[in-house]
């Protein structure tokens, strides 16, 4: 068998280098601050200090991170957030982008 020596090089460094998605919080005027601080507590395991920051951060400049995830779980945490907004009847939404 041929060894491509650049498939090789991009093989070795996606594996040592996997992408990393961050995850974000954006704000809406609906949404209760109680319910994103929840969230960021239960989906995002902030302490209630480090979330009630990053919840006042989002209200104030429409969006926050809230961590930062391979892509899978960046995007069950996206997912997770749907579900639990639709759930509450709230239109929070949280997004990802390549870090
Ligand atoms: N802006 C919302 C309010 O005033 C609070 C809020 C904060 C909503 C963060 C969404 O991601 C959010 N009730």
């Amino acid at each position: 068998m041929q060894t491509d020596i650049s498939t090789e090089l991009f093989d070795e460094t996606m594996l040592q280098h996997p992408k990393k998605y961050k995850v974000y919080l954006l704000n809406d005027d609906y949404t209760s601050m109680d319910f994103v601080v929840d969230i960021l507590i239960s989906l995002f395991h902030k302490s209630f200090e480090e979330a009630e920051k990053i919840m006042l951060e989002i209200h104030k400049k429409d969006r926050g991170l809230c961590g930062v995830y391979s892509h899978e779980i960046a995007e069950t945490k996206v997912m997770q957030v749907q579900r639990h907004a639709k759930d509450s009847g709230f239109p929070l939404k949280a997004t990802m982008e390549e870090e």
